[in-house]
Order: structure tokens, then C-alpha cells, then sequence
């Protein structure tokens, strides 16, 4: 039977590439953003290899979560696969001068949007007594680099709410694991800079960064381990990437 995966972040990055890559593998998708023609768009493009059902709304809006959840059609209401990507940062500023609406949008997205979802959607795991939650964190987890200061807290957060969900699940049969990437190319920086592309670009320029796909890669080969195997924590970053702070440019 196939199962059901349901990725927040969808619309942009490694959840987008996620969804492309499941529904090549015929996984049933439920995908979410709050960018509603992204996901339309996204819908018709995968249509033709597995069933989706797209939901629009914000993480960090609580009541948008349980009504969008709580409200899932019967084709898609056992949810087997929970993947925890939406998130971003927002500025990149000392904690001296940082922007108190970035620290709301980062805390309120990846912090408290994680657990609102997860909240609404363990208990269908805990009935089955099986699932699987893949939470993204990120080297940010880790570490912590100069300006990162509340967006590190927030992955450090994710990293021991992770741990927390497995010890907590574990009598249900529910896996609980994090991958934690390094520098990944996709529309975060873009977020992380407000819209400044060139400001953004150059986070990249001179190496050879991670992409989208390579996460998807790696969720694919997460969630295909038989049951009894649970991939508890995985780092990855790209060759050039040692830390945060020590990456190997050419140019
Ligand atoms: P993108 O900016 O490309 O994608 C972010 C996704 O999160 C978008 O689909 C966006 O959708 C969604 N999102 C953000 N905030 C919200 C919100 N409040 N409600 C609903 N959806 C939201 O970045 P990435 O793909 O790189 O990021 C995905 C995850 O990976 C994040 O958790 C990020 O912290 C993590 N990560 C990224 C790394 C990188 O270097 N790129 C490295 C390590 C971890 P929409 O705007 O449509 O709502
Ligand atoms: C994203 C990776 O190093 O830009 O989580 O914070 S980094």
C-alpha cells in the first residue's frame, strides 16, 4: 500500500525537491506552504505519478495548522511520514542590533510551527502505533556561528525537541529522527537577505554548496530503512563545508 507523506515546506527548496523525488517513488503526498499558487502548480506537476493533496497555511498560525489537519481527506488521513522542513532564517544581524520581528518569524516558524504540526498529526501515529517524523534541523543544530545567534537557537531547539519526540514515542513505535544539513542552495539566503539576490548568491559563490536534491536524497533513503531501523541523526554538508564557519572557496 502506499504511504502517505505529508512535507511542510513544500513550495520552495529541499521540500520541494522532496515532493518531486517521493512522487517518483509513488508515495501518496500531502503537501503544505503558505504560497498557494506554488503549491497548485506543484500539484499539477506530480499528478501524473501519485495522488497530493495540497494545503495552504501558515505553521506558526495554530489554528490554520489544526483546521488544515484536522480536516484531511479520507484518502490521505493516515499520515505515515511526517517531515518538519518549513522554516528559515531571517536576518543575520549581532543579537546587540537584531530585529525582534526576525526572532518572532524564526522562533514562531521553526520552533513552535514544528510542534503544532507534529501535535496534530502524532496522535493518528500513536493509533497506528507506527510513523515516522523527520525533523529538519541543520549544522545550525551544532553549532553556533557569529550573527546566527537566534537562528542556531531555534536548530538547537529542533535538535532537542527531536530527542525529547523519540524518547517520548518510542513506546508507539513512532521513529523520530533529525538530518541536519550544512549550506544548502536554495531560496533560504534569499529569506535570510529580504529579497536581496545578489547579497544571497554570493553564499554560494566559489564552491560547490548541497543541493535541494541531495537532501531529498537523503529523506528518500530515511524513510525506505526497514521498520526497525531508525536514523536517528544524520549531519551532512558539502565537501568544501568543514563547520558554520570554515568553508573551502576557490574563487
Ligand atoms: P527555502 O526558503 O527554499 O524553503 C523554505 C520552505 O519553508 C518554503 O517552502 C516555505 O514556504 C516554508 N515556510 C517557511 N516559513 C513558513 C511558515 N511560517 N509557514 C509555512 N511554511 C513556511 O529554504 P530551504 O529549503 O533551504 O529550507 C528548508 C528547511 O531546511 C528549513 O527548516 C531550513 O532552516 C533548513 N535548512 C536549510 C539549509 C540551507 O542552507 N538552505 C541548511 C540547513 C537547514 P512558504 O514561503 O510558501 O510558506
Ligand atoms: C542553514 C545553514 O549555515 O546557513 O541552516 O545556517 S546555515
Amino acid at each position: 500500500m502506499k504511504k502517505t507523506v505529508l512535507i511542510t515546506g513544500a513550495t520552495s527548496g529541499i521540500g520541494k525537491a522532496t515532493a518531486e523525488l517521493l512522487a517518483r517513488h509513488n508515495f501518496n503526498l500531502i503537501l503544505c506552504g503558505r504560497r498557494k499558487e506554488r503549491l497548485q502548480k506543484l500539484q499539477q506537476e506530480l499528478l501524473s505519478f501519485t495522488d497530493v493533496h495540497i494545503l495552504s497555511f501558515d505553521v506558526s498560525d495554530k489554528k490554520a495548522v489544526f483546521e488544515a489537519l484536522n480536516s484531511l481527506p479520507p484518502t490521505f488521513a493516515s499520515v505515515e511520514v511526517l517531515i518538519n522542513n518549513a522554516g528559515n532564517a531571517h536576518g543575520l544581524d549581532p543579537i546587540q542590533t537584531g530585529d525582534i520581528g526576525d526572532w518572532d518569524a524564526m522562533i514562531d516558524s521553526n520552533v513552535k510551527g514544528l510542534l503544532y504540526v507534529s501535535k496534530a498529526i502524532i496522535p493518528m501515529m500513536m493509533e497506528r502505533q507506527s510513523g515516522h517524523i523527520i525533523n529538519i534541523g541543520s549544522t545550525a543544530a551544532k553549532e553556533v556561528y557569529p550573527n546566527g545567534n537566534v537562528y542556531c537557537g531555534t536548530k538547537h531547539a529542533v535538535d532537542a525537541i527531536t530527542k525529547g519526540m523519540r524518547i517520548d514515542l518510542n513506546p508507539y513505535g513512532i521513529r523520530v529522527g533529525a538530518i541536519h544539513p550544512g549550506m544548502v542552495e536554495t531560496e533560504f539566503s534569499e529569506v535570510r537577505f529580504k529579497g536581496n539576490t545578489d547579497q544571497a548568491s554570493k553564499v554560494y559563490k566559489g564552491f560547490d554548496a548541497l543541493q535541494a536534491q541531495d537532501i531529498a536524497d537523503i529523506i528518500h533513503f530515511v524513510i525506505t530503512r526497514p521498520y526497525h531501523v531508525n536514523i536517528a541523526d544524520l549531519m551532512v554538508m558539502c565537501t568544501a563545508q568543514a563547520s558554520s564557519t570554515i568553508v573551502h572557496k576557490t574563487s
